[in-house]
């Protein structure tokens, strides 16, 4: 049935696009393979880590700008119901790299190795003649598998003068990680390929991580600025209940004071936190001297005045809140300038139109809503992730796409693209017929109409209890089965920031008994072995 309904979805698709993209007719066969193998685009997927749509302008930012993300959106199409199945790093790395889930590749969470022996669409691209790469984050603890060139991370990475491990010799270089990585990418990209075949290139930035450590000409970024807080900043969220209360992501008492707030041991805040890191030390002992500095002269007085005022209660939050948005934003600003190089490398060789760009985030964030930073939850801001697509042979510029869309169908779409088959054990769907339909579902497609999510990490850093939930829209029911053992129902249509637990409500009652079958037919579907109630171990 699955893949009737991709075969049916790549005839529409076809279709569409024999007067554009083919118009003059291949006369035999071994002609028109010839001729497919000549079109085959390149393929740039482009991941950062962490990042939220909610600091996207294409997205609607109130809090940055991000122009070169923008003319992604602009000239490509951008999706608003884009979501992933397990929002944590490792685990959303291997969903992507085998169109499956997480009990399906191995990778519950962020402390298993990635199995690299398994199917992975780089592989499928690699066997099918492209030359493949991967740039950067990697965070899958198993040595890349299917890649022709890999310079990666180790583990998180650092932000200054980050080592590199290029395929498997590791390196410190001097410099700033995004910069660093991009370098990588463009003189691969340049220099190092074989430029006879077309690529599929992995390009993935640590930024804009914890600890959110700003390249040098960003320090001051913001600083004369305040960032507008979001409105639920203030929550109290253990009124919440259940797994919020017991989870350990508030920026008001988990954010480290020298980790994250890089402030001194003598400014310690008031908050009550202990002191209990050395983080900035480490970081100073990797820095040069001019990095040192430049760091100095931006934190510096920014912490002394800090400390005069002495803060407390709201204005402590608030204070924070300003500090971890700034250098959060700080990140991404490298994000986006790098972003720009890659674009006008593209441009200036004449491949970027035959290039379909992706760029996505490994999940969502938390921009203080809840009174939050990090992941994990199945809430709207972790569950969703920003994904813009550029491929103008076959995207209306400046569309955008309300289907709901998982990282689950990267794998398939980026083969489908290309032009080659998609593996019947791939759980995602193409999204082709979406991307040449202006992003709508054509007639000939049947495409999902809910979504599943599983969180294992649990016990773990953050607190966030084990759950699993579905989600159709307009309401999400999520059940936390290990930590804080409860139920959850979100009416997302009345109450879009989730503030409102209806489980308990009996005139949801019929919501809850649908959402249930819903919730276990996806489990069936997925093969997941919580639908016969034994969750795969972590
Ligand atoms: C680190 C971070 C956490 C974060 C995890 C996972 N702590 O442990 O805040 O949730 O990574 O992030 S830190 O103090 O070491 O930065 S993930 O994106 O890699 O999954
Ligand atoms: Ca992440």
């Amino acid at each position: 049935m699955n893949h009737l309904k991709k075969a049916l979805g790549s005839v529409a698709v076809g279709t569409a696009l024999a007067g554009s993209l083919f118009s003059c007719k291949p006369a035999n066969k071994a002609e028109a393979s010839l001729t497919k193998k000549k079109n085959r685009p390149n393929v740039l997927f482009i991941m950062t880590d962490d990042h939220a749509y909610q600091a996207i302008g294409a997205y609607g930012s109130k809090i940055n700008k991000t122009p070169n993300l923008d003319r992604l959106a602009n000239e490509g199409m951008r999706f608003d119901k884009a979501y992933v199945t397990n929002s944590i790093c490792g685990p959303s790395r291997a969903v992507v790299l085998t169109g499956k889930y997480s009990h399906m590749n191995g990778k519950l969470d962020n402390r298993i190795p990635f199995d690299g022996s398994q199917q992975t669409f780089p592989k499928l691209f690699q066997k099918a003649g492209y030359q493949t790469a991967i740039v950067g984050k990697w965070h899958l603890y198993s040595e890349p598998t299917g890649f022709d060139y890999w310079n990666i991370l180790p583990g998180q990475g650092e932000y200054y003068n980050p080592d590199f491990i290029e395929m498997g010799e590791r390196k410190r270089l001097t410099g700033y990680c995004t910069d660093l990585t991009t370098d990588i990418a463009l003189e691969w990209l340049d220099k190092k390929r074989d430029s006879g075949k077309p690529f599929m290139m992995m390009l993935h930035h640590k930024a804009p991580h914890r600890s959110w450590q700003p390249a040098e000409r960003h320090l001051n970024l913001y600083d004369d600025q305040k960032i507008p807080e979001p409105e639920t900043l203030f929550e109290d969220y253990k009124k919440r209940g259940g797994a919020s209360a017991i989870s350990e992501m508030s920026i008001v008492d988990h954010m480290r004071d020298g980790h994250d707030l890089k402030l001194e041991k003598k400014h310690a805040s008031s908050s009550g936190n202990k002191w209990h890191d050395n983080s900035l030390e480490r970081l100073r002992k990797r820095m040069n001297e001019a990095q040192r500095k430049a760091w100095e002269n931006a934190y510096g007085p920014k912490n002394e005045a800090y400390a005069k005022a002495n803060l407390k209660g709201e204005a402590l939050l608030k204070w924070k809140y300003q500090r971890y948005i700034k250098d959060y934003l700080r990140c991404i600003a490298s994000v986006d300038e790098n972003i720009g190089r890659v674009l006008e490398y593209l441009e200036k060789k004449g491949q970027l139109d035959n290039t379909l760009i992706i760029y996505t985030s490994d999940q969502g964030f938390y921009l203080g809503e809840h009174g939050w930073f990090d992941k994990r939850f199945m809430y709207e801001e972790s569950f969703r992730t920003p994904l813009l697509i550029r491929y103008p042979k076959l995207v209306k510029p400046g569309s955008v796409s309300k289907e709901m869309c998982m990282n689950l169908d990267f794998a398939p779409t980026m083969l489908d693209i290309a032009g080659l088959d998609i593996p019947w054990d791939v759980q995602g769907e193409s999204m082709k017929p979406l991307l040449a339909n202006a992003g709508v579902v054509p007639d000939s497609v049947e495409w999902r109409n809910s979504m599943y999510y599983h969180y294992y990490e649990f016990p773990g850093s953050h607190n966030v209890s084990r759950h699993y939930g579905v989600s159709d829209g307009k309401f999400k029911l999520i059940r936390f089965y290990k930590g804080a053992v409860s139920w959850e129902l979100y009416d997302l249509e009345n109450d879009p920031k989730e503030m409102k637990n209806l489980y308990n409500d009996p005139a949801y009652a019929k919501h809850i008994s649908r959402l249930k079958k819903e919730l276990k037919r996806l489990q069936i579907k997925y093969k997941d072995p919580a639908s016969v109630g034994v969750p795969a171990k972590g």
